[in-house]
């Protein structure tokens, strides 16, 4: 457990517009955990995904795929998460702010998947990050998440992870007394 920050909690809350995999709609799930939804290309999951977290360097990929019977289940196009404009806001070390209060912005660039401008957000007491994620590899779709963050103890917490990385990369290029 040490290498591990915390976990992420990724709340999948619906698909908008998603790819036709069948012959008029598909059955759409996300790769791994979530539920499958039967007959509908703007779903409503409402899904929670929970991973540890170790390195937020490595984006979190999202697949959608739609769930076949008599074949291999069809891909509906996928995106990655970007975790660290949330880390960096975790970070901050806020407390107490009024539920509602927008403590960062991240705006769509071509290196991250955001449909839309995301709100990171103080809410009773946590933070989380809503975005929208438009898919890539298909003609269409986006899907709505959220983000939260779950302190474990006995991990190392978002906290120190800059700082320790500093004095790692200071200790190797430091020559030999
Ligand atoms: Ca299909
Ligand atoms: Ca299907």
């Amino acid at each position: 457990m040490e290498n591990v920050m915390g976990l992420l909690r990724i709340k999948v809350k619906r698909g908008i517009n998603l790819a036709i995999r069948d012959a008029v709609s598909s059955d759409p799930y996300i790769k791994l955990k979530t539920s499958v939804v039967k007959n509908n290309c703007n779903p409503e999951w409402n899904d929670e995904l929970t991973l540890s977290i170790s390195d937020p360097n490595i984006p979190i990929k999202l697949t959608v795929y739609d769930k076949d019977t008599f074949s291999g289940d069809d891909k509906m196009g996928d995106a990655e998460i970007d975790i660290k404009p949330y880390l960096a806001s975790l970070r901050m070390g806020l407390q107490n702010l009024p539920t509602g209060c927008v403590v960062s912005r991240v705006q769509p660039t071509r290196q991250n998947c955001l449909a839309d401008e995301s709100s990171i957000v103080w809410e009773n007491g946590k933070i989380i990050q809503y975005m929208c994620l438009r898919l890539n590899n298909v003609e269409c779709g986006e899907v709505e998440l959220q983000l939260d963050w779950i302190e474990v103890a006995g991990c190392k917490g978002v906290g120190t992870q800059d700082f320790e990385w500093r004095e790692q990369s200071f200790r190797k290029r430091r020559p030999r007394e």
